[in-house]
């Protein structure tokens, strides 16, 4: 923690200030200048009488905070008499870790794509402005990195007047420049002024930002100024706003005049009053030397020295001056002076020695000893941090604007620093610091989804849910290439998802509760052209045979697009044409054979990417499912879901007739549960199933404004990838409804043995509840192991009547699958029983809903989960959708 030395204690608002110079009136609006000026917490715009600098609320540059008045219980006035205005007011940041004021620094016309410099100064007088006598400190931050740290005093020092400055250069590429205050938990953070001056660029040849800090060595210094100490002078005498200290006298005689040096014509256009004076040394000597002690270690310095003669030697006579720093090069620099005539000398970079050393001696040939008129200390700000990609900021401050955002927290860089970041985001750390997730679930966002989503280029996730968004699900979110989940549930979306959307490869789009949005009627019309009457059936099991002609004009649209995809030899986007050569490609020949259906075989596939497929192609000789298949290559392009079967392309080409779908490694549920298999599931992995079956399900009856059901319901549709993400495969059967409650009588057979509602079975009446009990009969095959109907020897019974004594003498053991050795938590498996139970209850209406039905499922992995980490760590099943792997790899790490 730095303390301000003394020498700056003493500098307080009693100050005298230095007297007034006509010319500044003439500068009534310093925004002309490029000037901004800002008085904090002051609640109205005025133009300072003394400098005629005009100065500015700080309505629109901050966001947040509260007005206060320095010392609010005494008449300051009579008080302090000389108290600036800028001064008296403040505004303090109770709440928030980060508090920003952006500045838009004018863009100079003519100097476009050019570097500025500019001079930044805040100002801190806290004045007991809330009566607690407290001493505040709180970090500075200059856009993402630390600048200082403003360390105030308690009383009686509670007036004291603390400036920073720092020198900085913007390009042409950076619209603005933030000062933030940030809460380090020592005190409120509070300002009482901000200010920016456009400087000449030649100026302090450095790297930037520099600054000048009240609790450092560094500093500016006014030698032999006939003034007590302290002064400083501001823009009435320095055209930059330089703030100058006077400086310690004693070691050296003091030079003044009273003729005015050509202050104008020199670069650094250091204030006549400052030039008029200098310092030489002692008794005659030829040595001045300079010691000023650094602050911290790892700090870099350099440093100013600023020099005029303001002594009208004899003819013939020169001073000439030979300066030592001793920096890094420490060259002598030699300088001979003429009258009246500003110089600068610069010095290199100064590595901290624990003390600055500059020696500066009157040359050999010199007619008169050395003189220092004044001198300026910087210190390099360290820029360690990057700020986040100027894409990314530009679209979330849009994002904040348009729907009126307005969190505490959301001030400065979304992303950096780190520990600043912006809530409800999330981003990547690499050399280009990108937002990957936005959560605005619940933020009351009104409006349609702005196309400045769209330039959040690197967003994986964007949660959206639970707000009063209207209008379409725009298509240029299928632009973001890395967008791997959306979730609008819960708004007022219309319309119909864009083809795009659909079409896009690992997109989870969840679109529940927007009534009117449609996910199936108009896509469907535009995907009638994909139809082509091919069975897609990817089970091998009982499949009704139903004989349906041809509907002709839609083979020559298929043969069209064939065509056409036979000549782009490329690498097909999802559910593209392809012709038969390339099917014969991929399967290398019909090579692999990895199932047989009732409709011919399936065969294992790779695409030019490598992507694994399975290529179900329809026998020749075979007539049937016709129907089925239009089922499916009606609904499958247009369903698309994580935890459902996708389908990838079609190929019709003649009498050859495929479905090309992704392809899941390790086959279907009724495999992996069947005695046969030696790796059993463990009861975490069961549970996981179940989830993910229920939300494909939930997809399918809740997601679109038509439900969908499946009618085909049974382990051998649910079909795992490489992950052990289970999938809803096989449509065959399913139907779409435009109006729910419209249960529909239906006369065609469906459904499994076991599987199917008997409800069902008995009226032919349809609806969302039959694949409830379905799923019901499923979660009992998962949680027993056993299928629904149970052979034992000559014994055939149901799997009901086996469980429900169990239940009744609470013989929880009894029920789960053997196999699993009691791995299980008790409590989790109750649940899921009663969950499975539940969803089989004779009575349709007396069966829940599948999004009741997951969640309870949900919590039986909680459950477990806790259970295997009963340290808490807080592992939860349902990730934040990144990707394929996540669930999976939270419940089984391998
Ligand atoms: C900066 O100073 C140099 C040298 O005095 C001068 O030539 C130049 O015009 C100045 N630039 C601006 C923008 O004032
Ligand atoms: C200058 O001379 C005076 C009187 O002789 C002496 O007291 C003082 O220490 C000298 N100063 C320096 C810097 O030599
Ligand atoms: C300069 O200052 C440092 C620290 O105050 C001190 O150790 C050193 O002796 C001084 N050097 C000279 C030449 O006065
Ligand atoms: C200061 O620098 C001068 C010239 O480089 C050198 O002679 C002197 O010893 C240095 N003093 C210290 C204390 O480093
Ligand atoms: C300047 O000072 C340095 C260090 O004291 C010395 O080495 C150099 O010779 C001097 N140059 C002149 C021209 O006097
Ligand atoms: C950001 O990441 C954390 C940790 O992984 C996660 O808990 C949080 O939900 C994520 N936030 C968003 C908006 O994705
Ligand atoms: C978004 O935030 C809400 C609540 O803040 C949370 O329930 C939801 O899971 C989050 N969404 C994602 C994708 O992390
Ligand atoms: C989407 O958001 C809703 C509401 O926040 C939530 O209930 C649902 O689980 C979310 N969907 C997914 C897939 O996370
Ligand atoms: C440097 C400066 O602006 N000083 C002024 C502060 O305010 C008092 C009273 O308003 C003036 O008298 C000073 O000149």
């Amino acid at each position: 923690m730095k303390n301000p030395s003394l020498r700056k204690l003493a500098l307080c608002v009693f100050a005298s200030f230095i007297t007034v110079s006509d010319s500044a009136q003439t500068v009534a609006d310093g925004g002309n200048l490029g000037f901004i000026s800002i008085d904090c917490g002051a609640s109205r715009d005025y133009v300072d009488e003394v400098t005629g600098i005009w100065y500015q609320t700080d309505e629109g540059f901050t966001e947040s905070g509260t007005n206060h008045r320095v010392a609010p219980k005494i008449n300051l006035e009579q008080f302090a008499p000389t108290i600036n205005q800028t001064v008296m007011t403040l505004r303090s940041f109770p709440e928030g870790e980060r508090s920003c004021y952006t500045l838009k620094p004018k863009q100079d016309e003519q100097n476009q794509n050019q570097k500025q410099k500019y001079m930044i100064r805040a100002i801190f007088a806290h004045g007991n402005y809330d009566l607690k006598n407290q001493a505040p400190a709180f970090d500075l931050y200059l856009g993402v990195n630390y600048w200082s740290t403003v360390q105030t005093l308690p009383y009686p020092y509670d007036f004291q007047i603390y400036p920073y400055e720092i020198i900085i250069e913007k390009d042409s590429n950076t619209e603005m420049v933030q000062v933030c205050l940030v809460n380090t938990g020592q005190g409120t953070p509070f300002i009482n002024a901000l200010e920016l001056r456009p400087l000449n660029n030649s100026l302090y040849p450095a790297p930037l930002p520099l600054t000048i800090d009240v609790g450092d060595a560094s500093e500016r210094i006014d030698l032999g100024s006939g003034l007590l100490p302290p002064y400083w002078t501001r823009f009435e005498d320095d055209v930059y706003g330089r703030l100058w200290f006077t400086g310690d006298n004693t070691k050296g005689d003091v030079l003044q005049t009273s003729v005015e040096p050509k202050a104008e014509e020199s670069l650094y256009k250091l204030p006549s009053e400052v030039l008029r004076t200098a310092l030489q040394p002692q008794n005659h000597s030829n040595l001045l030397t300079l010691n000023a002690s650094y602050g911290d270690i790892s700090n870099q310095y350099y440093m100013f020295l600023h020099f005029a003669e303001i002594v009208k030697l004899p003819p013939g006579h020169k001073r000439i001056i030979n300066v030592t720093f001793s920096d890094e090069n420490s060259l002598s620099q030699l300088l001979t002076l003429e009258y009246l005539k500003p110089v600068t000398l610069s010095s290199n970079k100064f590595t901290n020695k624990g003390y600055i050393n500059v020696t500066i001696k009157a040359a050999s040939d010199s007619n008169a000893p050395p003189i220092l008129n004044a001198i300026e200390i910087y210190k390099v700000v360290p820029q360690p941090n990057f700020p986040t990609a100027a894409q990314d900021v530009k679209a979330i401050k849009e994002i904040k604007q348009i729907y009126g955002i307005s969190k505490i927290g959301w001030q400065g860089d979304p992303c950096v620093p780190s520990k600043l970041a912006w809530d409800r985001l999330n981003c990547s750390y690499g050399n280009n610091i990108r937002i990957i997730s936005l959560n605005l679930s619940s933020s009351k966002l009104t409006g349609v989804i702005a196309p400045s989503f769209a330039s959040l280029e690197k967003l994986e996730s964007l949660d959206l849910s639970h707000n009063e968004l209207t209008g379409p699900l725009p298509e240029f979110l299928a632009t973001l290439a890395n967008l791997k989940f959306i979730n609008v549930t819960g708004n007022r979306l219309t319309g119909s998802i864009p083809k795009a959307l659909r079409e896009k490869a690992n997109l989870e789009i969840s679109i529940g509760n927007n009534p009117g949005l449609n996910c199936l009627t108009n896509s469907c019309k535009e995907h009638n052209k994909f139809e082509i009457p091919l069975i897609a059936s990817l089970s091998s099991l009982a499949i009704v045979t139903v004989l349906v002609s041809l509907v002709i004009w839609r083979f020559k649209m298929i043969t069209v697009l064939c065509a056409e995809s036979r000549k782009k030899k490329v690498l097909k986007p999802k559910n593209q044409a392809f012709s038969y050569s390339e099917v014969l490609h991929i399967t290398n020949n019909f090579k692999t054979t990895i199932g047989e259906g009732g409709f011919g075989k399936v065969y294992l596939g790779t695409l030019e990417d490598h992507t694994l497929v399975a290529v179900k192609l329809l026998s020749s000789s075979s007539k049937q499912g016709y129907k089925e298949f239009q089922s499916e290559a009606k609904l499958l392009p247009v369903m698309h879901h994580r935890n459902l079967v996708a389908l990838v392309g079609f190929c019709d080409e003649n009498d050859v007739k495929a479905l090309i779908y992704e392809y899941m490694d390790l086959g279907d549920l009724s495999g992996l549960l069947s005695e046969k298999n030696q790796n059993v599931l463990k009861w975490s992995d069961r549970l996981q199933v179940a989830v993910d079956a229920a939300k494909g399900l939930e997809y399918l009856h809740n997601g679109c404004k038509t439900p969908i059901i499946h009618r085909d319901l049974k382990p051998s549709n649910i079909l795992l990838n490489k992950f052990m993400v289970a999938k809803i495969a096989d449509f065959g059967l399913s139907r779409a409804f435009t109006n729910e409650r419209d249960s529909h009588l239906s006369t065609q057979p469906a459904g499994t043995p076991g599987y199917i509602d008997p409800e069902f079975h008995r009226s032919g009446k349809l609806d969302k509840r039959s694949d409830i009990y379905s799923f019901g009969m499923i979660l009992l095959q998962l949680i027993t192991g056993h299928p629904p109907i149970r052979r034992q020897l000559d014994n055939a019974y149901f799997i009901v009547d086996w469980i429900r004594p169990k239940i009744e003498c609470g013989d929880i053991h009894g029920i789960v699958d053997q196999r699993l050795n009691g791995e299980f938590q008790v409590s989790s498996a109750w649940k899921a029983i009663g969950t499975a139970m539940s969803c089989i209850e004779l009575q349709p209406i007396q069966r829940p809903d599948i999004s009741y039905v997951l969640n309870e499922l949900k919590e039986c992995l909680v459950m477990e989960i806790d259970h295997a980490n009963p340290n808490g760590s807080q592992i939860l099943p349902i990730k934040h959708h990144s990707g394929q792997f996540d669930s999976i790899t939270s419940l089984s790490p391998r």
